[in-house]
């Protein structure tokens, strides 16, 4: 086990603990343990472990240095395993939601036997929950709230979770003999930032054995529909997916009905329809004649072959249309203008800006951070920790951040990496806007990430003044997550994104895309008109830990979402370009 997931499961430890009432000395060791672990860079790990020296580390007692020693080299640990089965899972599901920690679900647990959510929902219609010591009236509603939230977040997943599902089932069903072409369809085709459900195309010679393959797959809970040439599967994690097999004549078609999305498909049937075909999941028939559709698509004298996507557009006057940008938002006539954008793609990454390392939250040390970005490849690398406010994040102090900027500087100069690092902070906007360090601090900097992390319950005009005033400061270099939100788990604030983006137009701010799957924010629906009044784009991962700089993909998706091109995104730059943009600002 790396570290990272060493950590994971310490801090599960920690809540379990608490979860069973357990002292918080003991629930806290297990916290600061992980915090520990995560400064400690992996291969130091292994050395202290081989020689058995763990123990030489601040915080690691007795009792974690066995732990850490047997998750380290077998990858599992007994204690942790029956400590899961001795509590009731509905417990550690409560956790989620808003406003019940572990001491209310202990007292839920004790006063009215609740150990799930059904039963806790029905504790508060009854009125029960209200009349528990330190819960009320607001409280019940709050949590009741809080289900219903839970159960609507529930019912879709995270682009990133649903992707990374997909893949090794798009590889299983392409690697299947019977099997001529294989995609997966939907909304995750088209690049949006979360997933109904997954929809998988198949051509084949033949249809059952690609059926029994999928509704066997490993981690399908519930076959929830079969037949000859489809199935729909839910898997444990409440995910669904369904399959539908045809001839390899009809895939493109198919492919390009399921993509969707519906108004992108009710515009293409309109363009098919004005020239007297009609076009549907089986084919590009004549709408004219005797016979269904299907029928039609059936008979080679009457169907539009293509074999290809291109084929298809090609077929209706169109060039091709890249599945992020069938939205029905204008696609359809700027490819018959020919005027559709040549969007950005991963391969035109060549660094981002807004990552973390051990110093605040995140869980690897610069030079893990800086070695991983160097395995992608990257020009360079951002380091933007937390700023003093941020407290709760082991937000810098000054004495810390002047400490960083030497640290950075000399292992530049070090020629260690071929990424370069630049050298930054996450600076926290203050509720009236200023910026949390002063202006000496802030131009020792390379470049300045400016958030808010705090008071998201200012009104709307409030909280646009605010953010308005972190963009006019001219330290600032761009704006981090502009609304907050985190996808599936809770709303951002409110705040006005036409005059933010005025305001950052104006005064040469980049806005960030935050890459992470849960934040992609600024959302990909503000981009196109941003980018066309000459907003530039920073796609950051806000990296954690090593892995995060990988999510970078999602930014991607989303930046094309967004109609953006290579032009429009500063992480296509070079490093003396990028230098060149930082400078310019100020
Ligand atoms: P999702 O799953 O909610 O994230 O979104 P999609 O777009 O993946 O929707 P889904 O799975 O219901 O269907 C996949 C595609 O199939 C959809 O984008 C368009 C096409 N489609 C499915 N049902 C209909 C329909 O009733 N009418 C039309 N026009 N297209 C449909
Ligand atoms: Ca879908
Ligand atoms: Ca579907
Ligand atoms: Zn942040």
């Amino acid at each position: 086990m790396t570290k990272n997931e060493i950590a994971d499961v310490l801090n599960e430890i920690g809540t379990l603990l608490e979860l069973q009432g357990e002292n918080p000395f003991k629930v806290r060791a297990y916290q600061t343990g992980a915090r520990a672990l995560e400064a400690v860079e992996e291969a130091e790990l292994s050395r202290l472990i081989a020689e058995g020296k763990l123990g030489t580390i601040k915080g690691f007692g007795e009792a974690l240095v066995q732990k850490i020693t047997e998750l380290h080299t077998t990858g599992k640990l007994e204690y942790f395993e029956k400590l899961k089965a001795s509590i009731e899972p509905g417990l550690a599901e409560m956790l989620h939601i808003p406003g019940l920690g572990p001491k209310k679900i202990i007292v839920l647990k004790k006063q009215l036997g609740v150990t799930s959510i059904a039963a806790l929902t029905e504790a508060c219609h009854a009125g029960k929950v209200a009349g528990l010591d330190g819960f009320g009236e607001k409280t019940q509603e709050k949590i009741l709230a809080g289900i219903k939230n839970r159960e609507a977040y529930c019912r879709r997943h995270l682009w990133w979770d649903a992707w990374e599902v997909a893949q090794p089932i798009v590889a299983g069903l392409r690697a299947l003999q019977q099997v001529q072409r294989a995609e997966a369809a939907g909304s995750l085709r088209r690049g949006a930032d979360t997933i109904g459900d997954l929809d998988f195309l198949v051509a084949a010679t033949e249809f059952e054995p690609i059926v029994q393959w999928f509704v066997a797959m490993p981690g399908v809970k519930e076959v929830t529909a079969q037949g000859k040439t489809k199935a729909s599967v839910r898997f444990e994690s409440g995910l669904q997916a369904d399959l539908r097999i045809v001839p390899e004549d009809q895939f493109v078609f198919a492919l390009h009905h399921f993509t969707g999305s519906k108004d992108h498909n009710v515009q293409m049937r309109q363009r098919a329809l004005a020239r007297g075909l009609s076009m549907s999941e089986w084919g590009l028939v004549p709408a004219e004649g005797e016979g269904t559709a299907k029928e039609k698509a059936e008979n080679n004298a009457l169907r539009t072959a293509a074999n290809t996507e291109v084929e298809l557009f090609a077929a209706l006057g169109l060039t091709f249309i890249p599945p992020e940008l069938r939205e029905g938002l204008g696609e359809i006539e700027a490819a018959e203008r020919g005027e559709l954008p040549h969007l950005i793609e991963l391969k035109d990454v060549r660094g981002a800006w807004h990552n973390h390392t051990t110093a605040s939250d995140g869980r690897n040390t610069l030079a893990e951070m800086t070695a991983a970005a160097q395995a992608l490849g990257w020009e360079y690398f951002g380091v933007a920790d937390h700023s003093k406010s941020s407290f709760q994040a082991k937000g810098l102090s000054e004495e810390r951040l002047e400490k960083q900027i030497a640290e950075i500087k000399a292992l530049n100069a070090s020629k260690k990496f071929t990424t370069h690092v630049f050298s930054g902070t996450e600076c926290d906007i203050l509720p009236d806007g200023q910026l949390d360090f002063d202006d000496a601090l802030l131009a020792q900097l390379d470049y300045v990430v400016a958030s808010v992390h705090n008071v998201f319950t200012q009104d709307e005009a409030t909280m646009t003044a605010r953010i308005i005033r972190a963009i006019e400061n001219s330290h600032t270099t761009m704006l981090g997550h502009l609304t907050g939100r985190l996808l599936l788990r809770r709303e951002g604030y409110k705040v006005d994104a036409g005059k933010v983006i005025d305001a950052a137009i104006a005064n040469r701010v980049i806005i960030e895309l935050n890459a992470s799957p849960w934040r992609l924010d600024m959302d990909w629906r503000h981009w196109r008109k941003a980018a066309e009044r000459g907003l530039m784009c920073a796609i950051n991962p806000d990296a954690h830990e090593t892995a995060g700089l990988e999510h970078v993909r999602a930014g991607i998706n989303a930046a094309r979402k967004g109609w953006l091109t290579k032009a429009h995104v500063l992480n296509t730059r070079s490093r003396e370009e990028v230098e060149h943009v930082f400078a310019a600002r100020r």
